[in-house]
């Protein structure tokens, strides 16, 4: 299968041969994210053009958070992911590995903003706003300040994780840094935000999200900005141990040698039914989903979930 575009010079596929990422790989990949995007495996040929095609400038920007999802995000493992996304896009800023420091690292901040092609800024972790905003300062601007002169200037603002989406636990019950997901701070600047949720958010998520950006199709979303071709359906539809629950089979302890041959965990805090995501279909790092480890659901890409999906465990 070949790449269809960006074979000139420097081209997407250079760059990742120079990374040591093999075409087969690289197409396997591709055949990742077109079954997460709910497309065939032949899309993966247009997966890969619209990942090796014109470098696209991102501005990654971190609020309060744990960077779990930037953990998510680079320790995957298959080695490429990480390379191939500082390969195909630009990631012109990004706090937590970015070499740049200092007044460098703002250089290169304005310096993204001010690209004449445009920028997508994806945000990570909440924003505070109680007390001005003071709860959460990078650079010397709190980062309230930062995103709004920032956000409305992009071509597309992306939210990673259910904390920039909405709150997430720095929003939690009593909430003392008035912490916010980003569509509620900005929607009255313009900003319409696409929500990747999930504490922390499947990868697979987001670079289809990108992908879907690149080839300039429409993302449909849901009422929560969710791109329903990720979450569309609920964790429990999507769920290997859902003939179970129909069979009225539930594991009575996480130790059980029920849990053990697959029973359904609802009677143990299971979340599934009200939470969706994909997870059981894309998996983490190609590997495993909590269900499947033996884990209930804990509802991490739903809003409030700390507040009003608590307690997580019933025994
Ligand atoms: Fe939130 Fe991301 Fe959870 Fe953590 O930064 S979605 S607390 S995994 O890392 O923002
Ligand atoms: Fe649904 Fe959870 Fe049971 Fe799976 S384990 S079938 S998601 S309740
Ligand atoms: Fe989160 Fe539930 Fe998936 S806890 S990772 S949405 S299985």
């Amino acid at each position: 299968m070949g790449i269809a575009v960006g074979l000139g010079k420097d081209s997407g596929e250079d760059r990742l041969a120079r990374q040591g990422i093999s075409r087969r790989n690289f197409m396997q990949f591709c055949t990742a994210v077109a079954v997460t995007m709910g497309m065939g495996p032949s899309f993966a040929s247009e997966v890969a053009a619209a990942l090796t095609g014109r470098r696209t400038s991102i501005v990654y920007l971190h609020a309060a958070e744990c960077t779990g999802c930037s953990e998510a995000l680079l320790r995957t493992y298959k080695p490429f992911l990480d390379t191939l996304i500082l390969d195909t896009i630009s990631l012109d800023y990004h706090e937590t590995i970015m070499a740049a420091a200092g007044e460098a690292a703002e250089a290169a901040l304005e310096q993204a903003v001010a690209n004449p092609d445009g920028f997508v800024c994806i945000v990570e972790g909440a924003i505070p706003t109680a007390m001005d905003g003071k709860y959460c300062y990078v650079g010397g601007h709190t980062i309230y300040d930062t995103c709004k002169h920032i956000l409305p200037k992009a071509q597309a603002v992306v939210c990673m994780g259910t904390c920039s989406s909405y709150g997430g636990i720095q929003a939690a019950n009593p909430n003392l840094t008035g912490a916010k997901g980003v569509n509620d701070c900005y929607a009255s600047l313009g900003v319409k935000a696409i929500n990747i949720p999930g504490c922390p958010p499947n990868p697979l998520n987001l670079v289809g999200t990108l992908v879907a950006f690149l080839q300039g199709g429409k993302i449909d979303l849901d009422e929560l900005g969710r791109p329903t071709q990720f979450f569309g359906q609920s964790v429990h539809t999507l769920c290997e141990r859902r003939k179970h629950f129909d069979a009225g089979e539930f594991a009575p302890s996480f130790n059980s040698e029920e849990a053990r041959k697959g029973w359904c965990l609802y009677d143990l805090g299971c979340k599934g039914p009200q939470t969706y995501n994909n997870c059981p279909k894309v998996l983490f790092n190609e590997t495993n989903w909590p269900v499947r480890a033996g884990h209930p659901c804990i509802g991490c890409s739903e809003p409030n979930f700390w507040d009003e999906l608590t307690p997580f465990y019933q025994n």
